[in-house]
């Protein structure tokens, strides 16, 4: 009998068809933003698959069977990782695979942020464009300025690159450990994160969620920062306090923000941060380009696959697993 999974986000048809032929696929809900009832699922269910799907304790007291949980994303956030441990539950991600996407995307926004990309493409399209363009229409310089990055992991540093290489700046990090490669090749300087604040001319958080990232970035913070900064967050709305970062950006405490992520998503249709002229908004998408969500798929069907049959999925979180089950033998 095929190994009985649950599917939650939309696959690419081969790699569903991979999944198909190997498991009883049970697929739920995929246009909704709300998360799906699967419990009267859960009880026979082996493997979970997809993005964003809270996986916690009360879940996983209907789940008997769980052997992986398939994040088709990097971050895991929404995965109770000790308790998918204690369990003997292997947890997979996909990193790697959408690092210099994601890092794309970031610096896209940056430029977009600091240039008004978007503010003078409607400007053009909305026919505002009837004489010579004046000051009020222009924007901030990239190059050769100074670029704060809060978490220099992967995406972290494919971002320093970028800005090192490509826009000659000078690169600060903080981190919860040196980066010495980066130091050496970028020659990115380890600050601590009030001397970076106000040092930086972009302030860009790329740390992951957890307990002690939660709302790092707040009033405090942006007092901080220069009041000519420029804010960017591409990794979770969680880790900065909205309503203060809203604050800032309407008594013009920093100069604006690029935002990928919120706290709440989609974003509420109420948000200020729909309407400030200084704020640049992308829904979410920093890993989202044809090629590389392909290869996320890809990858998270290779995980659930390996560790279904027992074996260790490429990407594995919770290596502490492995010996959990030798021990068990
Ligand atoms: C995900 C992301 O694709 O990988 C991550 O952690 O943030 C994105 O790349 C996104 O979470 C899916 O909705």
């Amino acid at each position: 009998m095929k190994p009985k999974v649950i599917l939650y986000s939309r696959l690419p048809d081969d790699l569903l068809e991979r999944l198909e032929k190997n498991c009883d696929v049970q697929q739920y809900d995929l246009e909704s933003s709300s998360e799906p009832d699967f419990s009267h699922d859960l009880r026979e269910v082996e493997g979970i698959i997809g993005s964003g799907l809270k996986v916690d304790r009360e879940l996983l007291n209907h789940a008997h069977k769980l052997k992986v949980v398939t994040n088709i994303s990097v971050g895991y956030n929404n995965l109770d990782i000790d308790e998918l441990t204690k369990r003997g539950i292997m947890a997979t991600n996909t990193p790697d695979v959408l690092t210099d996407t994601t890092a794309d995307t970031v610096f896209g926004l940056l430029l977009s942020t600091a240039r008004r990309i978007p503010e003078l493409d409607h400007y053009v399209k909305s026919g505002q464009w009837k004489d010579k363009i004046t000051e009020d229409l222009f924007g901030v310089d990239v190059h050769h300025k100074n670029l704060g990055i809060i978490g220099m992991g992967r995406i972290g540093r494919a971002i320093a690159e970028r800005a090192h290489y490509g826009f000659k700046m000078n690169i600060l990090y903080y981190n919860r450990s040196r980066n010495t490669s980066a130091e050496k090749e970028l020659n990115a300087e380890y600050a601590s994160m009030d001397s970076l604040l106000a040092q930086s001319d972009f302030v860009c958080v790329m740390a992951p969620l957890v307990p002690e990232t939660v709302n790092l970035i707040g009033k405090r913070e942006f007092r901080l920062m220069k009041k000519s900064a420029i804010f960017i967050n591409g990794s979770r709305g969680a880790l900065v306090n909205e309503d203060e970062l809203i604050e800032a950006l309407e008594n013009r405490e920093i100069l604006a923000a690029g935002l990928d992520v919120y706290r709440e998503e989609p974003l509420n249709l109420e948000s200020p941060l729909r309407h400030l002229k200084n704020v640049v908004t992308l829904p979410h998408l920093g890993s989202a380009t044809t090629e590389t969500r392909y290869k996320m798929a890809n990858l998270a069907v290779e995980n659930l696959l390996k560790g279904l049959k027992g074996e260790t999925p490429p990407s594995l979180i919770n290596h502490d697993v492995l010996k959990l089950s030798e021990w068990n033998r």
